[in-house]
């Protein structure tokens, strides 16, 4: 059993809304270690990772805050990258998605040095694919997508060693209901397998699943990216781009337990949990539970 490195990454500059850099504490306030210390886990909190402030700037060519977002994202891929070489399992508690760009480059880099095959699960109502061509808000938390496929800006691209980190057959995004028109065309040209709520209408979460994660073997490191603006906002309202209509709680568990089913999850991505809009730290104590699941719990299962 691996040990669990916590690692926050307490930054909204990709933001389109302010609050999510609370993330990280509303986690620990949830109960996040203690958790996952009930599971016989060995966690370790690593702290909060340190980065510019949010400057509140307007998009300069198409983006914002690149700068910034450079700089957290430098600051999580040297984190995660330190705990995959310990052997340990990289929880990152963001933060806005684009933290997202740092943390599935270092696990990319690390899967190619130890010829794992890595897939990525992305739960999102977003598919966040956007690049500063097509973007309508500049907003990169709408990008890390296009960042690790090798499209977007420069600064942004290539952190695994290859320009991009993953293929779009590596990745399956599940829980999609909001995509902007331009993005449309290039999850098109892209080839990417998106599993939008109509699909999870018609055949259901666990048929879904299944198909989501139908090549997983002994070789498959599994990386799950979990924005929590999946959750429909009923259930989890502390998010700053809530889209109504989004997969329910027992849905997100079956999820969860169907990826520890694999046993095969690898690192972990808990993003876009803002406390400034939630209700009682609701939705952070959902990502606790959801956590849970990933690792194993279950109602009956000792
Ligand atoms: N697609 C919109 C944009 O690019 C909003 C997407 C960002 N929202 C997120 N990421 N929370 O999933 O601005
Ligand atoms: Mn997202
Ligand atoms: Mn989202
Ligand atoms: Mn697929």
């Amino acid at each position: 059993m691996k040990n669990i490195s916590l690692i926050g990454a307490p930054t909204d500059v990709g933001a389109s809304v302010r609050g999510a850099g609370m993330g990280p504490d509303a986690l620990r306030v949830a109960g996040l270690v203690e958790a996952l210390r009930s599971q016989k886990f060995e966690v370790q909190d690593l702290g909060n990772l340190a980065g510019p402030p949010n400057p509140w700037a307007a998009p300069s060519g198409g983006l914002r805050h690149l700068e910034e977002v450079t700089a957290w994202n430098r600051a999580v891929f040297d984190a995660v990258a330190a705990v995959l070489a310990a052997g340990d399992f990289p929880l990152l508690m963001g933060g806005d998605h684009s933290v997202a760009i740092g943390s599935i480059s270092a696990v990319a880099r690390h899967c190619r040095a130890e010829r794992k095959h890595l897939r990525v699960l992305w739960f999102d109502a977003h598919t966040d694919v956007n690049t500063e061509a097509i973007s309508p808000s500049g907003n990169l938390h709408g990008m890390p997508v296009a960042c690790l496929l090798g499209h977007g800006p420069q600064a942004l691209v290539g952190w695994s060693g290859e320009r991009a980190a993953l293929r779009p057959e590596d990745m399956d995004f599940i829980g999609i209901r909001s995509v902007d028109a331009d993005e449309k065309e290039a999850i098109r040209l892209l080839g990417l397998q998106v599993f939008d709520m109509r699909h999870i209408d018609e055949h259901g979460i666990r048929n879904t699943m299944t198909e989501a994660l139908h090549d997983i073997d002994e070789g498959t490191h599994l990386h799950v990216s979990f924005d929590l603006d999946c959750l429909d906002p009923m259930d989890a309202p502390g998010v700053g781009t809530g889209v109504r209509g989004g997969p329910t709680y027992r849905e997100m568990q079956l999820c969860m337990e169907m990826i520890a089913d694999t046993g095969r999850l690898g690192s972990l991505d808990v993003v876009e949990i803002n406390p400034a809009l939630d209700v009682r730290n609701r939705t952070a104590e959902l990502a606790v539970e959801f956590v849970q699941s990933l690792f194993g719990a279950s109602t009956l299962a000792r």
